[in-house]
């Protein structure tokens, strides 16, 4: 895959997003961190990332939720579409049209000009045109057969004079010829370095061929280095667009995608492996929907709109301060903390609560037990969840037990935190808005209250 590190914390990122009740400063700045992390660690240059996060927090700040998107969706949504813009905004097709058109493939030593040809020229011939490939790399000594064997492969015509020293003469000996084809790709000689004298042999190729396409071909291993030679690239011979190869080999692709785009330079296609079939065309909107783990940002909303919603959450707090609690709430109280994640956000809700700390062992073991007790709840019945402390005897006991796979033990110490529970929300709504402190010290004496009693396996009565 990819890009797969930067793909794995983006997508982290964005299920912390997913999970969050509410989008707070907090929030925000987490994901701004969590953001600038995973960019610098491919190699983004640091102005770049700053300017990126800058440029979601400016919109989150300026900018209002379109009807009908919640501040969660929306902050996906900025979040998308700034990464899409940052990674080149839109596609970049190469029009075939011209017979034949030309496409001329510049570059570097190893950066994977040769390969490329082979690979454009499956790409092309599996849509139905007819192909061509040229090679006019007059400097390393196998070029020409490295290419032909690479046409072997799929059939696909390869000329070229391993003789002659002159690129404009092999295009003209051949020229004819290539009449014939709907398309042509051309693989020129690479130098260590963009020098005067590449530059003047490209440009010189250049005006003997007049290629449609001239593609700059840059290796994603070089990082944020991409810039400079697509800029020098762009500004001296003209290239029209680039393909960043070895991206699947990489962390630092990511440096090289986002340096081409901002030299203007587009994107055409990513190499993704040294086989003839690994190339795939970019398009930014695809490629960011990939590392985020969704095809596109409609699936990412709805990802969002999986969670609970802030006004969800609202609904449970006040349920629980006013006191008016049974096992039913309990019970829906609980599917909407599986949706959650994790625990310690529903009693962010609850107001007063947001500050109180709580061990995060508890919570652990909490969330554990949560399980079990949704398989209890499960396995009662209407009135049993309405009304436990009338209707729930021994008997009931045994019966969820087994109904849930569960001991009696635990169904009776379910049936104790609820109690207590409900005694807690009986105290808080006679406290009012107590303040925190008092919170804290009313739980410590109803033995940890709610989140209390989690090794306490006293049974019921
Ligand atoms: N992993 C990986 N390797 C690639 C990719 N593209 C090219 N390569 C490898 O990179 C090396 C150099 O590729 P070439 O195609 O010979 O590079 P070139 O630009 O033609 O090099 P010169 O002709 O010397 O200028 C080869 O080992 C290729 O297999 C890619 O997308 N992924
Ligand atoms: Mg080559």
């Amino acid at each position: 895959m990819v890009l797969e590190k930067l793909g794995f914390s983006l997508k982290d990122t964005l299920q912390k997003i997913s999970n969050a009740v509410f989008v707070d400063e907090k929030l925000v700045n987490e994901l701004v961190k969590d953001i600038q992390r995973a960019l610098l660690q491919s190699d983004v240059n640091v102005k770049m990332v700053f300017d990126l996060t800058k440029q979601i927090k400016d919109r989150l700040m300026k900018e209002e939720p379109p009807a009908g998107l919640t501040k969660k969706e929306f902050l996906i949504k900025i979040v998308y579409e700034e990464l899409v813009r940052f990674l080149g905004e839109s596609e970049s097709k190469i029009e075939i049209k011209n017979k034949p058109t030309k496409i001329m493939l510049v570059g570097l030593f190893g950066h994977g000009k040769t390969t490329t040809s082979g690979k454009l020229a499956k790409y092309y011939q599996k849509r139905g045109y007819k192909v061509a490939l040229m090679s006019t790399d007059t400097w390393r000594p196998a070029a020409f057969e490295q290419l032909k064997q690479l046409g072997a492969q799929i059939n696909v015509p390869v000329y070229g004079n391993p003789k002659s020293k002159d690129p404009v003469k092999i295009y003209k000996e051949f020229e004819g010829e290539l009449k014939n084809f709907d398309l042509v790709i051309i693989d020129t000689a690479g130098r260590d370095a963009l020098s005067d004298e590449l530059i003047e042999e490209l440009n010189k190729i250049n005006k003997a061929i007049n290629a449609d396409e001239r593609l700059l071909v840059i290796g994603g291993d070089v990082g944020q280095a991409a810039e400079r030679q697509a800029r020098t690239f762009h500004e001296t011979c003209n290239v029209t667009g680039v393909i960043i190869t070895k991206l699947e080999g990489t962390a630092k692709g990511g440096g090289a995608l986002i340096a081409c785009s901002v030299t203007g330079a587009k994107v055409k296609f990513i190499g993704v492996g040294e086989k003839i079939a690994d190339l795939e065309t970019y398009s930014p909107e695809r490629f960011v929907g990939k590392l985020l783990g969704m095809g596109d940002l409609e699936g990412l909303l709805e990802k969002a709109r999986e969670a609970i919603t802030e006004e969800e959450a609202q609904d449970l707090g006040k349920k629980l301060l006013k006191g008016e609690f049974n096992l039913i709430d309990l019970y829906e109280q609980m599917k909407a903390m599986s949706k959650m994640g994790p625990l310690g956000k529903v009693l962010e809700m609850v107001p007063g609560f947001g500050q109180i700390k709580l061990p995060k062992e508890a919570l652990q073991v909490q969330e554990e037990k949560l399980k079990k007790w949704k398989y209890i709840l499960d396995s009662c019945t209407k009135e049993e969840l309405e009304d436990p402390e009338e209707v729930i005897d021994s008997a009931r006991v045994e019966r969820i037990a087994k109904g849930a796979g569960v001991s009696t033990g635990e169904v009776r110490e379910l049936i104790k935190q609820y109690r207590q529970s409900k005694k807690m929300m009986k105290t808080f709504k006679g406290m009012g808005n107590g303040s925190p402190a008092q919170m804290e010290k009313m739980m410590k004496r109803m033995g940890g209250g709610m989140m209390g009693n989690m090794k306490n396996k006293a049974a019921f009565k």
